[in-house]
């Protein structure tokens, strides 16, 4: 495939951009593959390209029902942090946030990363105390964080008021190399790249059961036929309780929807992404100038990727006091996404009791930050068969009780 460059913009422009390659195939499927991965998000395209990249397996497929990127990749506020209190935590979402960094030039894709800052408001006491611990462990962990006052994060963020009657702003947890990037281009960057390196990406094609023989796995079935395959990997997010049960296995995952909207655009005014936690509530502006707002999780399961009126009135009734500029603005579109949450709100990122079947889920709220360093550990694992980043994440720790418990951390309300 041609790189993508400031010669190719201008060759191309000199011959009416009808030269372009198409960004990847839509080949049809072959019989049988090394390795398949069952849903192209960003952390299934991650899998299959360090896959390749790191470990040399190229023979792969990732089979994706709808779209790729349809899923919660193309559906999240895109808030990229990694400012975790548990070891664990910190560690992947910090491999993650590194390789963001340089992820436009590795993939030869603009992923449009802008590390422009994530603060997490203190709004109550126990806050404060709350965010106080979580620098104090960041530090440990070798994570960039700082506990900042309300004078800083009014120097940071200027629309915002510090003086609420209900929650004044007392301080905030200020990740400086936080930020955000385009979720599609991550999508559309690895895919590329996989498809670059021979692997097949195929759309529109559902998994609707998983073949075993002798307690290992064979291959799927698929809306296209029986596909051969030495080694699965499940990266579904909200759906992975349902391709858990067609491999025979069960997982502790709850799907719920979580709702954003955006504002019609106006001029820049907020060049952070900030978090109000208490209230349940974030904000960030887009290159467009739209304002980027999300809320709570529902309080109930369900697969319906739409959003809701009342939830949209909730988020921006808890914001406005702390954003009074937000009561002013019309709002251009809102929708929600189906997250998988596991009961201690960390991912799970584990083989599972059917041979060479491994499974990438529970990322809940908070995986699109970590799609790189999760595609990263999948790999690794699906490769190897361990992974010093998954260790942790494994499912058997549920029935060991070794919790890693980030509730907090998200930083959506649950
Ligand atoms: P997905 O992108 O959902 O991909 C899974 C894919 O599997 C889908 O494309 C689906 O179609 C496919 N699939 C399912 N079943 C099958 C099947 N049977 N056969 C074939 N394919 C199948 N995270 C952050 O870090 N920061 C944020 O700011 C943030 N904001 C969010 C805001 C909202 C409104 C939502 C909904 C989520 C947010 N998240 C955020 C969470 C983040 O979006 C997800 O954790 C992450 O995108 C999950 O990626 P994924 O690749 O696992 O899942
Ligand atoms: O995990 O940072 C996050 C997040 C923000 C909005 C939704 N998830």
């Amino acid at each position: 495939m041609r790189r993508y460059s400031a010669f190719a913009i201008a060759r191309e422009a000199a011959r009416h951009h009808l030269g372009w390659e198409r960004a990847w195939k839509s080949p049809a499927p072959k019989a049988s593959y090394d390795a398949i991965i069952v849903g192209a998000g960003g952390h299934g395209l991650a899998t299959a390209y360090y896959l390749g990249k790191v470990h040399g397996i190229r023979n792969v497929a990732v089979i994706e029902k709808g779209w790729l990127g349809g899923g919660n990749t193309g559906r999240n506020t895109t808030i990229i942090r990694s400012n975790y209190l548990q070891d664990a935590s910190a560690a992947i979402f910090e491999k993650a946030r590194s390789l963001y960094e340089t992820l436009s030039q590795d993939l030869n894709y603009n992923i449009m990363f802008s590390p422009r800052g994530v603060m997490m408001l203190a709004q109550t006491e126990h806050e404060v105390r709350g965010w106080q611990r979580t620098a104090h462990a960041n530090a440990l962990q070798g994570v960039e964080t700082e506990f900042i006052g309300p004078r800083r994060v009014k120097e940071l963020c200027p629309i915002i008021n510090l003086d609420g009657p209900r929650y004044p702003v007392l301080g905030a947890l200020w990740q400086a190399r936080g930020g955000t990037a385009r979720h599609d281009a991550v999508a559309w960057g690895y895919a590329r790249a996989c498809s670059d390196m021979g692997m097949d990406i195929i759309q529109l094609t559902e998994v609707t059961g998983v073949r075993r023989e002798g307690g290992r796995v064979t291959g799927v079935e698929t809306t296209r036929g029986v596909i051969g395959c030495n080694k699965l990997g499940i990266v579904v997010a909200g759906h992975s309780g349902v391709l858990a049960e067609m491999a025979g296995f069960r997982l502790p995952i709850e799907s719920v929807a979580l709702q954003a909207l955006v504002s019609e655009p106006i001029k820049p005014c907020m060049d952070v992404v900030v978090m109000a936690n208490t209230v349940h509530g974030y904000m960030s502006q887009s290159d467009k100038g739209e304002m980027v707002i999300g809320g709570g999780a529902d309080g109930y399961n369900n697969y319906t990727q739409r959003g809701s009126f009342q939830h949209v009135e909730e988020t921006v009734r808890a914001l406005v006091e702390t954003f009074p500029i937000i009561s002013r603005l019309k709002m251009l579109r809102w929708w929600g996404g189906i997250v998988d949450m596991t009961g201690d709100r960390s991912p799970i990122i584990s083989k599972t009791p059917v041979e060479n079947c491994f499974v990438n889920c529970g990322w809940g709220t908070g995986g699109f930050k970590a799609i790189p360093g999760s595609g990263y550990a999948m790999a690794e694992l699906m490769a190897k068969g361990h992974s010093s980043l998954a260790e942790e994440f494994s499912m058997t720790r549920f029935r060991e009780g070794r919790f890693i418990d980030e509730s907090v951390a998200a930083g959506v309300a649950h």
